[in-house]
């Protein structure tokens, strides 16, 4: 078999890039290790941007979304016992929509293979790559019905599949750089069932630690714990983690946390890296396979829908006119925003964890980081910007 793009991973990144070339009559074929249940279900991201969203709709591809999030412009701060709000929207005109990812997936899941007809296998195994130097790729799997190892070839192969693909080990080390930052702490990523106890993203600055609470759907809400790297989730009984919320959170006059049964409890090393280039011969990574980025701003799937639309228009520029210039610019247009999210995300988590560093130095930085926000317009501003992801440098 053969067709222009491989795609690796049906993540966010994978099935909007498909959907985009099944639009634009280029062939594709998207191989996933799981199953659909699997990543119509798992639980990750909520917060989507709102250029992210318009340019999805422009695809076709935010019906339900548009129809089903709710718009966020607003967030708040908790900090010795006061609240401060902080409205984004009103400094940038956008708002975050909070749509869970797997709800996402499933979107476009069903865009992708049963209104699109797109080719989607399941659950491959043991995916290889070869002659990406070449120009003509292969990619290699193991069908999982038959055992078989079956192999499609075609002109690009798009990385998609995630921080723990094969795609980005593929590439040889002496070809580029891969640039890692460790944060030095953990958070502890819970699910509750139960409803939002607020009506935008709350982040509480403590001694003890960094909290947040994100509303996911009316019945859903994430919350994070900060906590040393490398911890057990079973020293967090559901008990202490209520209790630590309740301490970290809880202000005069804030509405006292609905709790709930939590169905997740895992703990995050908080860390971020980015590949450069982001492309190899005829490689072409995308979202968490070419860079993570700790999830402190809510910004990793966003970056892997700006991949997968960049990346979409340059497969498309090149397969129906002979247009080689957005393959060549790829990887230099999607670093630009990386560059941005990353720094923003390493700054507002210097913001959220000094405090508990045990570190007078860094607290009282992250003291003066968080008044300079809240009382200078033009920082406020700078800030609304980069949260929201709007006026990134070209
Ligand atoms: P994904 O979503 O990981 O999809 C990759 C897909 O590839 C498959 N796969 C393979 N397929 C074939 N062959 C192989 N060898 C394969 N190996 C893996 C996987 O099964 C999977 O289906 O990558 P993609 O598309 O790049 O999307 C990235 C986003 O998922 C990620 O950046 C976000 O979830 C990050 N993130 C958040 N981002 C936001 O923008 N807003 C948020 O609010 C937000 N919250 C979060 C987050 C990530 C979290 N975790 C789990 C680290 C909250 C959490 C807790």
């Amino acid at each position: 078999q053969s067709v222009p793009v491989v795609i690796i991973g049906a993540g966010p990144a994978g099935l909007t890039l498909g959907n985009i070339l099944r639009a634009a009559s280029v062939d594709c074929v998207v191989l996933e290790t799981e199953s659909r249940e699997f990543i119509e279900q798992r639980p990750r991201a909520g917060f989507i941007e709102e250029w992210a969203v318009r340019a999805l709709q422009e695809r076709g591809l935010a019906e339900r979304l548009v129809q089903r999030a709710q718009a966020q412009g607003e967030c708040e701060f908790r900090v010795d016992g006061e609240r401060h709000r902080f409205r984004y929207a009103e400094l940038t005109g956008d708002r975050h929509f909070v749509y869970p990812q797997p709800l996402l997936v499933t979107d476009l899941v069903r865009e992708y293979a049963d209104v699109r007809g797109g080719d989607i296998r399941f659950g491959v195994r043991d995916v290889a790559l070869h002659g990406l130097d070449g120009d003509r790729p292969s990619v290699l799997y193991t069908d999982p019905e038959t055992g078989e190892r079956r192999r499609v070839d075609c002109e690009f192969v798009a990385g998609c599949d995630g921080a723990r693909g094969v795609t980005r080990t593929s590439v040889p080390q002496e070809h580029g750089s891969l640039a890692r930052y460790d944060y030095g702490v953990g958070w502890l990523a819970l699910l509750a069932e139960a409803p939002p106890s607020s009506d935008c993203v709350v982040f509480g600055i403590h001694p003890n630690g960094f909290a947040a609470h994100m509303a996911r759907s009316p019945e859903v809400t994430r919350y994070y714990l900060e906590v040393r790297p490398g911890e057990d989730p079973e020293n967090w009984p559901d008990a202490r983690v209520w209790s630590e919320l309740r301490t970290r959170l809880s202000v005069a006059g804030a509405p006292a946390l609905t709790e709930g049964r939590l169905i997740e409890k895992r703990v995050l090393d908080m860390h971020s890296y980015v590949v450069e280039p982001m492309t190899y011969g005829r490689l072409f990574l995308a979202g968490d396979a070419a860079h993570l980025v700790a999830p402190i701003a809510a910004k990793g799937m966003n970056l892997a829908l700006h991949d997968a639309l960049l990346l979409a228009d340059a497969f498309v520029a090149h397969c129906t006119a002979g247009d080689d210039s957005g393959l060549n610019a790829y990887s230099g247009a999607s670093l630009r925003r990386v560059w941005e999210y990353q720094e923003f995300s390493q700054w507002l988590a210097e913001l959220l964890h000094g405090p508990s560093s045990g570190d007078a130095y860094r607290a009282g930085s992250a003291g003066a980081r968080l008044r300079r926000i809240l009382g200078s317009p033009a920082a406020a501003t700078t800030f609304a910007n980069s949260y929201i992801g709007k006026g990134v440098a070209r």
